[in-house]
């Protein structure tokens, strides 16, 4: 079915601080990029978003800053949107979930659930914390997760492994309120019955096999564990009060009034209708068979939005469900998890300080990096060659020269094509595709590979001119020089069209530039999208080059931070118990030289090294890939503990161990001689 109208939503984000560089990669960007295609496509296509303004993360916050909940939103909630803004992000909507359509609107959808005896209302023993009067809810719980052992997993959910988990599934739990251990206390709650629900939602995730792997892959695994009731409202007093008898001093659940967000923001567009809409006309986005929903979302809200959000969609009854759910992975940030409260991050307001104008460079990296498949790694360093050896020497240099010279040989006016070549013909052929190529790039919420098309584009309009060299020409054969030109002109405005999803601001300045105005996605791949005798305007540069102090400047912030980190987390392991001189002898230890590292395929930690010491050339396998990049290591002398019983790893034989020092955030460091030491050299 060709659906009649686009309703894109992305996740909202917790009004709980501001927004970074793993919040745009994962799910604003690709949001963005796609709702911008579509548009320019004509599509009929609604934009969603706000913040996420309730749940234990803002009340958290709220007690570590010694403010209320209310201010710590609309602090926030008033520079995410700002950012947002500045990078070009283009809601047609960015709302808020404490306002009071949202409060309407999400009480309503539960009273209409209530009302048709959805909900099973169960007595439970829920964790409550004496010291803290409170029960304890999702986020004000921590503990061991027992599905993969991580000691930070919360009461809802484990970010570690993605599993969404029940506070009293927990191991060894404590409040995040008074760090006690909880007692267990008695309260009513009302259920999802996600159980009896299982063959729907099961049907249903079954009939989008095309959803990408990884969120399909999620679906199934929870489907296969079988589904379990889950509470739907909590005892808190933060959020939308539960609108029934005998609930007073409880709240929605926070992923229960979340997802209802995107609908109330959809009301809240229509309450001022724009020309030629009315106010019910948020209706047709939601319940109309002939729109699509999309859900542009980060991989650990997968169950919310494909199993959660449709199962309570299809309680109601009256709405569409999800027609996909494009999940990316994380963003890490230098080999590390991005950490709001370990302030490693690329904060955007930040951002835009340090660079100033540059937002598309960032969304340029961000989406060339896009971590679509798998997790994937910003560093500074690749953000500068990104700029510098793409946007500025093939982007920014192919249209600066075509620019340039139509004003120095014509007067910025477009010259006629005369006469082209066959090579000339091949290339129109060749852009004519691009844009069908693109399209089915983002049709697919392929981004990466939309910008690398687009990218190619520019490489293609930059050979011609290589290969052309008009310069060379331009005295002796003027009627070549103009067909030369007009192609590229041609490239250049092909360019503009198709770059706007990724880089808006660019595209501006490029449209600006070749006076281009009204054009669309359909126009594009023709090459006659400047006719002859049209005057351009003035040539600026599109991108320039950032020098190395500018990123320096930002990996010292980073490290700052690090160093930051280690102070406060400084601990200092106690002494172990009294040992003889002849058991630490029984150690071999040496000095040896790394003379190749690779990664050990499918796993994030370990390298494999092949190490020189002295009396052999072994291998070991070692848990350093978070903090040595292979090809950084090679030559380097290491300690190596080389008398330890061999030990196969990931079937790989391992012979012996290096030596690490660790730091107090738990990075690891080699130790190494302080001057150069023959291999074989002992250490003792
Ligand atoms: N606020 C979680 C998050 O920001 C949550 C998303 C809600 S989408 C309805 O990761
Ligand atoms: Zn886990």
């Amino acid at each position: 079915m060709t659906p009649k109208r686009h309703l894109i939503t992305a996740a909202l984000p917790y009004a709980n601080g501001p927004l970074h560089i793993g919040h745009l990669a994962g799910c604003y960007l690709p949001a963005d990029i796609y709702v911008r295609y579509l548009r320019s496509k004509g599509e009929d296509v609604l934009f969603i978003c706000g913040s996420d303004e309730h749940g234990v993360p803002i009340t958290i916050k709220a007690k570590k800053e010694g403010i209320t909940p209310q201010q710590v939103v609309d602090k926030y909630h008033k520079m995410m949107g700002d950012s947002f803004r500045e990078f070009g992000v283009s809601f047609d909507i960015y709302s808020r979930t404490s306002n009071k359509t949202h409060h309407e609107t999400a009480s309503g959808f539960f009273l209409n659930l209530y009302n048709k005896g959805v909900f099973s209302e169960e007595v439970t023993e829920q964790y409550f914390d004496v010291k803290a009067n409170q029960f304890l809810a999702d986020r004000y719980i921590t503990g061991t997760c027992p599905k993969c052992g991580n000691d930070k997993a919360y009461g809802d959910q484990c970010e570690k492994c993605g599993s969404t988990l029940n506070a009293t599934d927990l191991i060894n739990p404590h409040s995040t309120l008074s760090g006690e251990k909880p007692v267990m206390k008695e309260t009513k709650n009302w259920f999802l019955p996600l159980d009896k629900m299982q063959p729907d939602i099961e049907a249903y995730i079954d009939s989008h096999k095309d959803w990408k792997t990884n969120v399909y892959g999620q679906c199934k695994s929870w489907l296969t564990q079988g589904l379990q009731p889950r509470a739907m409202t909590r005892d808190l007093d933060w959020g939308v009060k539960v609108p029934v008898k005998g609930a007073e001093g409880k709240v929605l659940y926070v992923w229960f009034d979340a997802p209802i967000g995107y609908i109330s923001a959809t009301k809240e567009y229509f309450e001022n209708p724009p020309a030629g809409r009315k106010k019910e006309d948020w209706e047709l986005y939601w319940k109309n068979k002939e729109s699509r929903l999309i859900h542009f979302i980060g991989k650990d809200n997968i169950v919310f939005h494909c199993i959660i959000f449709p199962a309570m969609l299809m309680a109601h009854g009256e709405y569409i469900l999800p027609d996909n759910v494009p999940a990316n992975e994380f963003l890490n940030l230098e080999g590390d998890k991005i950490s709001t409260s370990r302030n490693w991050a690329v904060w955007l307001h930040e951002y835009l300080l340090a660079f100033k104008e540059k937002q598309d460079v960032l969304r340029y990296t961000l989406c060339a990096n896009a971590p679509e498949t798998k997790d994937n790694d910003f560093t500074w360093k690749d953000f500068q060659a990104k700029n510098n050896n793409e946007l500025v020497a093939i982007l920014g240099n192919f249209i600066n020269r075509t620019l340039v010279l139509t004003h120095k040989y014509y007067e910025g006016k477009i010259p006629l094509a005369d006469e082209y070549t066959k090579s000339d013909i091949l290339l129109l052929e060749e852009i004519s595709k691009f844009p069908g190529k693109i399209a089915a790039s983002l049709d697919a919420f392929r981004f990466r590979e939309a910008l690398a098309e687009l990218m190619n584009l520019a490489r293609a309009g930059n050979k011609y001119l290589a290969d052309n060299e008009p310069w060379k020409i331009a005295a002796t054969d003027e009627k070549r020089v103009r067909t030369i030109m007009n192609i590229s002109l041609q490239i250049s405005a092909n360019l503009a069209v198709l770059m706007e999803p990724f880089l808006p601001f660019t595209s501006v300045k490029l449209s600006e530039m070749l006076n281009l105005t009204g054009f669309r996605w359909s126009h594009a791949g023709r090459s006659d999208l400047l006719a002859p005798g049209h005057k351009i305007n003035v040539a600026s540069l599109l991108f320039d080059k950032i020098e190395d102090p500018a990123i320096e400047e930002q990996i010292l912030k980073l490290q700052e931070s690090k160093k930051m980190n280690a102070e406060e987390n400084k601990v200092t392991l106690p002494s172990k118990p009294e040992t003889s001189f002849e058991d630490f002898s029984k150690m071999d230890i040496r000095v040896g030289t790394i003379l190749e590292a690779e990664r050990v395929p499918k796993t994030d930690k370990l390298l494999k090294l092949k190490i020189d010491t002295g009396l052999d050339q072994r291998t070991v396998v070692s848990g350093i890939a978070g903090y040595y990049k292979p090809e950084e290591i090679i030559g380097k002398q290491v300690s190596i503990l080389i008398n330890l019983a061999p030990r196969k790893i990931k079937g790989i034989e391992s012979k012996g161990m290096i030596l690490m020092a660790e730091n107090t955030d738990g990075s690891l460091s080699f130790v190494s001689p302080a001057s150069v030491i023959t291999n074989g050299g002992s250490i003792k």
